[in-house]
């Protein structure tokens, strides 16, 4: 809607919206500092992206993401693309297994 309170709102506003979200992935492969920089680097650059945190035991990314501007699948593909195999971490109790 971008009608409030009888005033016409400017688009620009909705297109600049912002949806931060924390994404957290598990990362398999990597085994040294130079690889969890290597992730670090490449996720930093994603436009969308503001803070990344990459820890290598166990292997994972936790990524501050503005959801409007990236995806996770994005993210994901940036990870792969260097090699590693990624998953995203789902916070939500899976079935039982
Ligand atoms: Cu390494």
């Amino acid at each position: 809607m971008l009608e409030l309170n009888g005033k016409t709102r400017n688009p620009i506003i909705y297109q600049g919206e912002i949806n931060m979200q924390t994404l957290k992935f598990d990362i398999h492969g990597m085994h040294c500092g130079g690889c969890t920089g290597k992730v670090e680097r490449a996720l930093s650059k994603i436009d969308g992206v503001s803070h990344v945190d990459v820890a290598l035991s166990p292997g994972s990314a936790t990524v501050e993401a503005d959801t409007n501007r990236v995806t996770a699948s994005q993210i994901e593909a940036a990870i792969t693309s260097l090699g590693y195999q990624v998953k995203l971490h789902t916070a939500q109790p899976g079935p039982a297994t």
